[in-house]
């Protein structure tokens, strides 16, 4: 049922497809047979072409994705920023709140020192009670701590030895003065008072002279004085006409050396019953009192 110009069936082989069309005859057959082998030769040597082009291209990609590989190397992450520059952030330093500082306490206001006062005949200030004694024309004190006696002369107006009043620190430095009585009236006594200055005794004057301060008085006059804490001696004397009325001379002294130096002196009108005046009859110093 086949006829002549049927065409052969077709073939997967390129050369099979090759062998039929040679054997064409005629002008058709040839031209035919030179366009198909024009025709295939093309596609065999672009398909050599393609293997070539594809040898060299595969190794180009090849290179191309090492080389992409190798741009597309990940850059450094930033994890990878040194840790100085995160630790370079200035981060919230919390300043410490300065601890107040205690407030001071303010002292106590300081009290006044109380001077020193001398134990009674403790003449030389050594903590121990001295041997007062008199005799005609002299006053002795034997030290108790060394043994050794300082004597001192006594210009009394009384006959007889001179009587020891006692004793007290009228300038508070802390030996005490001795009082020796160097004239008796009919209503006054009076005292000499004696210091020991380290080596010697020796008699405290007054405007040059022994002091002799006046103990007690009259309806008409009062003698008085007394040692202040402050390390003066207060000397008083008050004068009446009436028993009533008083003038009454304050004299505040100072011990310097042997000299009792005025330092203040005052004269008020005063009553009787007036501290004032009660201060002319009495004497306040140490273990020498007296007065009415
Ligand atoms: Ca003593
Ligand atoms: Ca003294």
């Amino acid at each position: 049922m086949s006829s002549g110009t049927s065409s052969p069936p077709a073939s997967a082989d390129p050369a099979a497809s090759a062998r039929v069309d040679t054997p064409a005859r005629g002008s058709s057959g040839r031209k035919g047979s030179r366009r198909a082998v024009t025709r295939r030769e093309p596609r065999l040597w672009q398909g050599g072409r393609v293997r070539r082009t594809a040898l060299l291209v595969l190794p180009l990609l090849a290179l191309a994705a090492s080389c992409s590989s190798d741009e597309e190397e990940p850059a450094p992450s930033p994890s990878a920023t040194p840790s100085a520059s995160v630790s370079a952030t200035p981060t919230e330093t919390t300043v410490p709140t300065p601890t107040p500082t205690a407030t001071p306490t303010p002292s106590a206001t300081p009290t006044a020192t109380a001077a020193p006062v001398a134990r009674d005949r403790d003449v030389d200030g050594d903590g121990r009670p001295d041997t007062i004694t008199t005799a005609d024309g002299s006053v002795s004190v034997r030290l108790t701590g060394n043994g050794r006696t300082v004597t001192a002369p006594v210009n009394a107006d009384a006959p007889g030895p001179a009587q020891v009043l006692g004793t007290g620190d009228i300038d508070r430095d802390g030996r005490v003065e001795v009082f020796v009585r160097t004239a008796q009236g009919a209503s006054t006594s009076f005292a000499t008072p004696y210091r020991y200055d380290g080596s010697a005794l020796r008699v405290v004057l007054l405007d040059g002279e022994p002091a002799q301060l006046g103990i007690g008085g009259s309806v008409t006059h009062g003698d008085g004085f007394r040692c202040l804490p402050t390390g003066l001696l207060e000397v008083s004397k008050a004068e009446t006409e009436d028993g009533t009325s008083y003038t009454v001379q304050v004299s505040t002294y100072r011990l310097t050396g042997d000299e009792l130096v005025v330092a203040r002196r005052t004269t008020v009108q005063a009553e009787q019953g007036d501290v004032a005046v009660e201060r002319a009859y009495t004497v306040t110093c140490g273990s020498v009192t007296g007065g009415d």
